[in-house]
C-alpha cells in the first residue's frame, strides 16, 4: 500500500519529521511517499498562509492520484485545503486535525487541543464546529510556539513548554485526552503518552493510521454530491494548470 503524506508548508525539515514519526507506525508493506508543497509558505499560521498553500497542496494532491497513490494525509492541523482535495481525489484523504479528534473520541469522553500561537486557536475551533466535535472538545491551548520552532527535532526547552501545558489541560480541563495540534509535535507523541499517563494523539500518526484501515477496506473518496470531481471549466492566468478537464 502506497500513501502519499502531504506537508501542505514548504519546509522540508517538517516532512522528514513528520515521515520519521508515520514510518515508525504503519504496518509492514505499508510505503509512506512523504512529500511537500513546492509553491507556499513555510509555515500555515494565517489565513493568508493557508489559501497561498492551497495551490501546491492541490498540485501534490493530483501528481498523487496519477501516481496511483492508496490514500493521501493532509499534514496540517487547519486540515487547509481537506474538501478541495477530497474534490480532486478518488483516494480517501485525511486531515490530521480530523483524524486526531476522531481518535481523540475513540478513547476518551473529552480532549483538549495543544497548539502553537494563539493565532490559530480560531482555526481549530472551526474545524471543531464543522467536524462536531464542540461537545467533546474541552478548551484548544495555545503555547506560543510559532510553527518553524518546531521544524526539526524538537528542543529540550519546547518539549517542556508543550508538557506544561498538557499538564495544566488534565489539571484544568477535565479531559481524559490530549490532541497535539501542529504536524511538527509529532516527535513528541510517545514520551508525552509516557510523561502523562493519558492518551495523547498527534495527527500525523492518527491519519497514517486512519488511511492505511480506509484503504485497507477498500473504501474510497465518494463522488456523488459535493465531493464530486469538478466540471470542467476555464481558468486564467496562473491558475490555468488547475482548469477542470473535460
Ligand atoms: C501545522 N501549521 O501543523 C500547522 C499548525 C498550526 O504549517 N503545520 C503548519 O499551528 O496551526
Amino acid at each position: 500500500m502506497k500513501l502519499q503524506l502531504i506537508n501542505p508548508n514548504t519546509t522540508a525539515a517538517m516532512t522528514d519529521k513528520m515521515a520519521v514519526a508515520a514510518r515508525q507506525v504503519v504496518s509492514v508493506g505499508t510505503q509512506i511517499l512523504a512529500v511537500q508543497s513546492a509553491t507556499g509558505p513555510a509555515s500555515i499560521e494565517t489565513a493568508v498562509d493557508e489559501a497561498l498553500a492551497l495551490p501546491g497542496l492541490l498540485a501534490q494532491i493530483k501528481a498523487g492520484e496519477a501516481a496511483g497513490v492508496d490514500a493521501h494525509v493532509i499534514a496540517c492541523f487547519g486540515d487547509p485545503g481537506l474538501r478541495a482535495a477530497r474534490e480532486l481525489a478518488t483516494a480517501p484523504v485525511i486531515g490530521i486535525a480530523e483524524a486526531a479528534m476522531q481518535m481523540a473520541c475513540l478513547v476518551a469522553s473529552s480532549f483538549s487541543v495543544v497548539t502553537t500561537l494563539a493565532r490559530t486557536v480560531p482555526t481549530a475551533q472551526r474545524l471543531l464546529v464543522d467536524y462536531g466535535m464542540t461537545s467533546r472538545c474541552r478548551r484548544v491551548r495555545a503555547t506560543g510556539i510559532a510553527v518553524l520552532e518546531l521544524e526539526a527535532q524538537t528542543s529540550d526547552l519546547l518539549r517542556k513548554k508543550i508538557g506544561d501545558e498538557c499538564r495544566l489541560a488534565l489539571a484544568e480541563d477535565g479531559v481524559g485526552a490530549i490532541v497535539l495540534g501542529c504536524a511538527g509535535m509529532a516527535d513528541l507523541c510517545t514520551e508525552l503518552t509516557q510523561a502523562l499517563g493519558v492518551p495523547v494523539i498527534d495527527g500525523v500518526t492518527a491519519a497514517v493510521k486512519l488511511a492505511e484501515a480506509l484503504a485497507g477496506l477498500g473504501l474510497r473518496t465518494s463522488k456523488q454530491g459535493d465531493y464530486a470531481r469538478p466540471g470542467a471549466k476555464p481558468y486564467v492566468g496562473v491558475m490555468a494548470q488547475f482548469a477542470p478537464a473535460a
